[in-house]
């Protein structure tokens, strides 16, 4: 791994903070495309009462220089403007008894198992850390390789194809309808769908109950070759399995034509190679979604992922008190109804983190120009066969 970054903070802690290592040196990082993506995560239809307090904004400590990457670690923090309504609940001192303990854990969410886990009768120990509000780091993160993938010509857009039991109708994965996506209060790239998907919302909303979906990320202008065949780790499909279902709440990942393609047989399934009018290589079809034996192949790389429903409901669903072992109602903490708009715009920067490092381990480079110069070298070196599309 070339590119990586750590995260720390608490959801009702002081800040988020993160570091982000192996970026060459030259890149320019403006914080208003960090504040951008981060105000992006915090949109959507169905998010809770949280978001109206916070105001995720990036301040960059180290690493940056006159507006470029020095070749130091880049790190960012994210002010918990809530964490004044939570200092004692959350303090770093002691004495431990401020706070009532959460001792009824809800089905779900990290409480049961992190409470076991970690020896803990407060499952607030766990939940803060558990907590969806660490994507902003990811979110920070990511926004950065964006910057340093836009240097190559790739550009990461997301939307959501699915909300509760509304989805939007097949065969939507290209540019145009990422890019109409881009304004929609859910990141939906068809209106009227949108406009039900909201509807399902305030529906579950009234009910005291939580939704999830579908959403789906491309990356598009990406040059074959990225990730390898070479070991199983470094098979960039897994990579970017292994990050998007590490987003909380995502419980599937479909490549391309995902679960869809096992049904079908083979000669309707692989993408056939043509020769296009410019006599280079095209294919008729993307159901690979962009990746073949773990290697990037040219066509614009298209991810899913599924997102159960949000745990913490407000009507409560049973549990066990593990303070007096009898049966009860979970705990209900303010939470949202709906965040996979949020999970989203997180998946875009978790594909953008993974085919950021894919592109600095095969063109390295300490400097930006140095970088460029490799990434440029290559594409003229498969231009025989291969030419981008932009
Ligand atoms: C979350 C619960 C809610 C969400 C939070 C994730 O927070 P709170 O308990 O403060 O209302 O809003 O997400 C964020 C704060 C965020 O920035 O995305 C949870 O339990 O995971």
């Amino acid at each position: 791994m070339r590119l990586r970054f750590l995260s720390a903070g608490e959801s009702h802690g002081q800040r988020i903070c993160v570091i982000v290592e192996g970026l060459p040196a030259g890149l320019a990082v403006n914080p208003d495309e960090i504040n951008r993506e981060l105000s992006r995560r915090q949109g959507g239809y169905g998010r809770g009462g949280r978001m109206e307090i916070e105001k995720d904004r990036a301040l960059i400590v180290s690493g940056v220089r006159y507006g470029v990457t020095t070749g130091a670690p880049v790190s960012v923090e994210i002010e918990n403007l809530d964490y004044k309504n939570w200092a004692d609940v959350m303090a770093v001192e002691e004495p431990r008894e401020k706070a009532k303990p959460v001792t009824r854990p809800r089905p779900g969410h990290v409480d049961l198992a992190g409470m076991l886990k970690t020896a803990s009768m407060d499952a607030r120990d766990v939940m803060e850390r558990a907590s969806a509000r660490e994507t902003a780091s990811r979110v920070a993160a990511g926004s950065i390789a964006k910057l340093l993938l836009s240097e190559i010509g790739v550009r990461v857009m997301g939307m959501v194809v699915q909300i509760g039991s509304v989805k939007v109708s097949g065969g939507e994965a290209e540019l145009h309808s990422f890019e109409r996506a881009f304004s929609d209060p859910l990141l939906c790239c068809d209106p009227a769908v949108s406009k039900n998907m909201m509807e399902e919302i305030d529906s579950a909303r009234e009910d005291g109950d939580t939704l999830g979906g579908v959403f789906e990320v491309a990356a598009f202008g990406v040059v074959p070759g990225l990730g390898s065949h070479t070991q199983w780790d470094r098979r960039l499909d897994g990579k970017l399995a292994c990050a998007l279902m590490s987003i909380p709440g995502i419980k599937g990942v479909e490549i391309g034509g995902g679960f869809s393609l096992s049904a079908s047989k083979g000669s309707s399934v692989h993408d056939e190679i043509i020769l296009r009018e410019d006599e280079c290589i095209g294919r008729r079809t993307n159901r690979a979604g962009g990746i073949e034996a773990g290697i990037t192949n040219g066509e614009t790389i298209l991810v899913r992922a599924a997102m159960k429903p949000i745990p913490t409901l407000q009507k409560p669903l049973k549990t066990v008190d593990l303070a007096t072992m009898k049966e009860a109602s979970a705990s209900v903490e303010r939470s949202d109804i709906c965040a996979v708009p949020s999970a989203c715009v997180i998946g875009e920067a978790v594909v953008a983190l993974t085919l950021a490092d894919a592109a600095l381990e095969k063109f390295g480079g300490d400097s930006l120009k140095e970088f460029k110069r490799n990434y440029e070298g290559y594409v003229e070196q498969i231009s025989r066969f291969w030419k981008i599309e932009r």
